[in-house]
């Protein structure tokens, strides 16, 4: 036979399966609709590693999913907005649509060698006019339902690229690509209302298949948190009569001790003519210079008085003001009722300022003990009380007055109400979440379809008028005025006024690119609709999402549109769905083989391209599943890839070697069916490694023995998720099939020989051993214990005595404690 040569072979089959149209997916066929997705690529311009580690090996379970009688749509498209392609645009003179489309070009390529079940006749880009088209609909329909608007916004400007980011962007004061420094500006800016569904986002995450790592992520982000707003008056402070506080806490309310201001609303009253003394304005001012995070972690706690009193409206006590940069201006009110007692910023604050910490919650436990409340307040129960000098959980009222006895939950409610009666209090939610600012100062975007007239203010662009086209543009710098570059085409800014026909000029921001990949995968469901995003019966046989898998940082932000964009199309009747993807896995990220993130800086760079020409597409996408848990992060290992290369031609050895048996092997069958069921529930379980290994082993126990034509082609059938061209060339030129092995079955197995496996399991009772049973290998724990209770012998060490636990390590012992 000749020597495995996947140069040849792998480009062969690459074009045989294209001119078959093998990934060409109907919406309508045998099989249940199943779309797996994978985040979308952004053009950079070349594949690397961490392309095929996040394409090639959903792949694996894609054709697995298909054997098994799937209709599997693995879709892909490009991300293709955003500044890369506009600074290289700016950088090499060049016009950043000619960029990208080169890029796209040339990993299109490269993406095609990896073998992938890819449908490119549902290829979606977002720079595609038929696409933003539709990005600009949505963004009108949402206008309509004052889901976007306009208005005022404290944003993060950043100077390095002259343009807004998102908050989401913002880590620290800084972008969170490049780590340089962001600015605080205010300027008027386009926004969608994500805040309207904090709650569902929040509420609905609870029912979605997510790694709970992410459900986590998406729960902080909108951070939500149900507390009351306490209003405290002012006591000789002529520039307002409250401060509003916001507490999670209110039961804790008797053990106020001062109210504590944000410099941010500090400084608001200082506008307002508060002449506070220099020491304070000084405070305020070198503490609205430091970072948040600066601020948050602060080994030591600063703060100031102000001169004046606040009022605790539970039992009219006075109580200082202080000023403190531990108290965040944009969170809540920016105030907070300060309770040393039981909070643990509060406390270190009151430690350090000596402000009186008052004990007002304790311990559930201690409410069985008969109370004495000036005992307690004197510490003299203390043992019972160790951990009381700052407690943090919630537990039962004291010196509360009327509430006294109340548990913290309740107490909420009622302390709430009585003061809600006066006016004085409210219930409230509070996220973190803000509105998503969309509106981006920057050329290579999505325009936004309306027109400002000097009369009637912003207007919606008609419908019919879409797609607003991009303009070309001779100059793509941005400005630092914070002005578009769009404005500088001129002739593209005039339009009329659709209100009063006056002249009036386009919107000249585009949109963030995190619009365009809001609703990419539902554009897959009908990609070339010209009349409406996608067709209601298509949408409806795809969707929604049954898996997606991408990397873990997109936690947060892209999930988050992406649900925020569907429940708004379903509120607005185009979607009969309200979360997009039900399952989803992140993957890990590969490293240098000196455990470093690759770099061209750091020399450990591997380039796929060039694997693939030394080893072959086949090796690379099986090296890669072998590499470790798929979720996880793991250094490249050039040893690694040998050792598949090795193992891949061992297989093109063993198959090419064949030669009919006159009988069929029964050990070689048993094997065989063994591996189906392991490797099958392995990839479906994305163990993708494990997959690899159970291939290797099942080759190490065939490698010897004479199989069928049958049984070599079930070997065959195991190995094609991973590596789709081998096992093609073998099936159609070894065992001269006339069809692909890409239209097979996975096959099925026998539980009959699968249960013949038996273990030797030891009984013990109190951990020591009294008997042996042989039992099949996956009885469940239940099964087991039937047999072992019913033994004679483990029988007479039972006798009179309650079982008080029954331990059992799967298909090696038993321990029965009594
Ligand atoms: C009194 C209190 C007593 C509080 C107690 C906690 C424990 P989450 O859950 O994160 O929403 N807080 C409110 N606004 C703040 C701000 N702008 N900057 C810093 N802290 C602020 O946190 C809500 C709690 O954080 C609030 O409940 C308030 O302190 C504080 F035993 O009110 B609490
Ligand atoms: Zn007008």
């Amino acid at each position: 036979m000749k020597k495995y040569n996947p140069k040849e072979i792998e480009s062969k089959w690459q074009k045989y399966w294209e001119s078959k149209e093998l990934s060409l997916v109907k919406d309508k066929a045998n099989g249940k609709n199943y779309m797996l997705l994978t985040e979308f690529p952004y053009p950079s311009g070349n594949l690397h590693t961490g392309h095929w580690y996040a394409f090639a090996l959903p792949d694996i379970l894609a054709r697995y999913l298909r054997m098994k009688g799937n209709n599997v749509l693995y879709p892909i498209g490009f991300d293709a907005f955003g500044l890369p392609a506009e600074n290289a645009a700016i950088q090499r003179g060049i016009n950043p649509r000619d960029w990208t489309e080169q890029n796209i070009k040339h990993m299109t390529k490269q993406l095609k060698s990896m073998g992938a079940s890819f449908d490119w006749s549902r290829e979606v880009r977002t720079i595609d006019p038929e696409y933003y088209k539709w990005t600009q609909w949505m963004f009108l329909k949402f206008y309509e339902k004052g889901l976007a608007y306009r208005a005022v916004a404290m944003v993060n400007w950043w100077p390095r690229d002259k343009t807004v980011l998102a908050n989401e962007q913002v880590v620290d004061n800084c972008c969170d690509r490049c780590n340089t420094k962001v600015i605080r500006k205010e300027l008027t800016q386009w926004m969608f209302r994500i805040t309207k569904y904090a709650d569902q986002l929040y509420d609905d995450i609870d029912n979605l298949d997510w790694p709970e790592t992410t459900k986590f992520a998406q729960k902080n982000w909108i951070g939500r948190s149900e507390g009351s707003v306490v209003k405290f008056k002012v006591d000789g402070f002529k520039f307002l009569d409250f401060i509003e506080t916001f507490t999670v806490r209110v039961d804790t309310i008797f053990g106020v001790s001062a109210v504590v201001v944000s410099p941010e609303l500090a400084q608001t009253w200082v506008d307002a003519g508060w002449r506070a003394s220099n020491e304070v304005k000084d405070y305020i001012k070198t503490s609205l210079l430091k970072k948040e995070l600066e601020r948050k972690e602060e080994k030591e706690k600063t703060g100031m008085p102000a001169d004046f009193n606040a009022i605790n409206p539970t039992n009219n006590e006075k109580v200082p003001v202080w000023v403190a940069d531990y108290v965040l201006g944009h969170y809540g009110t920016g105030a907070v009722m300060f309770v040393p007692a039981h909070d643990a910023r509060d406390y270190e604050f009151a430690k350090q300022f000596k402000l009186p910490i008052k004990k007002v919650i304790v311990p559930e436990a201690i409410a069985v003990i008969p109370r004495n409340l000036e005992d307690i307040a004197a510490g003299a129960r203390s043992d019972l009380r160790v951990q009381a000098e700052l407690w943090e959980e919630d537990g039962e009222l004291v010196n509360s007055g009327a509430f006294n006895g109340l548990r913290s939950k309740e107490a909420r409610k009622k302390i709430t109400k009585e003061l809600e009666k006066q006016g004085l209090a409210d219930f409230q939610k509070n996220y973190r979440l803000h509105d998503w600012i969309l509106s981006r100062q920057r050329y290579w975007g999505v325009p936004i379809p309306m027109i400002n007239c000097k009369e009637c203010g912003y207007q919606p662009v008609s419908e019919k008028d879409l797609p607003i086209k991009l303009p070309k543009l001779d100059d793509y710098k941005p400005s630092d005025s914070g002005e578009s570059p769009l404005a500088k085409a001129k002739s593209w800014v005039k339009e009329k006024c659709p209100k009063c026909g006056n002249d009036a000029e386009r919107e000249t921001d585009t949109m963030d690119t995190f619009v365009d990949s809001s609703w990419y995968f539902i554009r897959y469901t009908d990609p070339k609709n010209k009349k409406e995003f996608a067709d209601k019966d298509k949408m409806s046989t795809w969707l929604p999402v049954p898996m997606y898998i991408g990397g873990a940082e997109h936690d947060k932000m892209h999930l988050l549109y992406s649900r925020f964009f569907t429940k708004a199309l379903h509120d607005l009747g185009y979607l009969n769905f309200s979360e997009p993807f039900i399952g989803r896995r992140n993957h890990g990220i590969i490293l240098g083989s000196d455990g470093h993130k690759m770099s061209k800086s750091r020399d450990n760079v591997v380039d796929p391209d060039e694997e693939v020409s030394q080893y072959g597409s086949d090796t690379l996408r099986m090296y890669l599943a072998f590499m470790g848990p798929y979720e996880q992060t793991g250094p490249w290992d050039s040893g690694g890839i040998n050792g598949i290369s090795r193992f891949l031609n061992r297989v093109w050895n063993f198959i090419g070697d064949f030669e009919e048996p006159q009988k069929t092997n029964e050990e070689a069958e048993r094997i065989i069916n063994k591996y189906i069921k392991e490797i099958g529930e392995d990839i479906g379980n994305m163990k993708f490694n494990t997959g690899v290994s159970g291939l290797m082993k099942l080759l190490n126990e065939l490698e010897d023995k004479s199989l069928t034509k049958k049984q070599y082609e079930a070997f065959l059938k195991l190995l094609t998720p991973f590596a789709p061209h081998i096992v093609e060339e073998l099936w159609m030129d070894v065992f001269g099939n006339k069809s692909s092995i890409h239209l097979e079955n996975w096959p099925s197995y026998n539980e009959a020989f699968l249960a013949d496996e038996m273990v030797n399991v030891a009984i013990q009772v109190n951990g020591k051993l009294r008997d042996v049973v042989q039992v099949k290998k996956g009885l469940s724990e239940e099964g087991i214990r039937e047999i072992v209770l019913s033994r004679e012998k483990v029988k007479s060490y039972l006798e009179n005595k309650k079982i008080k636990k029954f331990i059992y390590v799967k298909g090696r012992l038993t321990n029965i404690v009594v």
